[in-house]
């Protein structure tokens, strides 16, 4: 049976949003690859969407592994589920496949470029393996 998804202090449930290295360089370096919007923002319109659905949104980026490891895990008691963006990490680490594994909640994979269309090292992620969806 699906675990019930837990809600925030005003009741509404929560969806981590996790945003790996480099990501906070958007709309600032590589325009042709990534687009003009900044990771602010992405942010505003996840939360306006969201709000539409009646969700809210827990948004953040690091460039360090170990962050993100700790929100997958924190995001297993604390949300409904979690849509991510571990970027160059999707392709490299295993230990956040293992946190992604251990996490218990519906999974979104996000890419904002089509990594299949790029370097051959971009078409494997270790994300994907334990994703619900892949959105690229
Ligand atoms: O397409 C994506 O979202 C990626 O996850 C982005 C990662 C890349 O390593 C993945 O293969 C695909 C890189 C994020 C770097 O973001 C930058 C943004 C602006 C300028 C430079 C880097």
């Amino acid at each position: 049976m699906a675990k019930k998804a837990p809600k925030d202090k005003a009741g509404t449930p929560s969806i981590y949003v996790l945003n790996g290295p480099n990501l906070n360089l958007l709309g600032h370096r590589e325009p042709e690859v990534y687009g003009r919007d900044t990771l602010a923002d992405i942010h505003t319109a996840v939360v306006r969407h969201a709000a539409g659905h009646g969700l809210s949104i827990e948004f953040r980026q690091s460039n360090h592994e170990g962050d993100l490891i700790d929100w997958l895990q924190e995001a297993r008691t604390k949300a409904g589920g979690v849509i991510l963006n571990a970027a160059g990490f999707s392709h490299t680490s295993v230990a956040i496949l293992d946190a992604c594994r251990a996490l218990d909640r519906p999974l979104i994979e996000v890419h904002l470029s089509n990594p299949f269309r790029r370097e051959s090292f971009r078409r494997h992620s270790f994300v994907s393996e334990a994703a619900t969806g892949v959105i690229c």
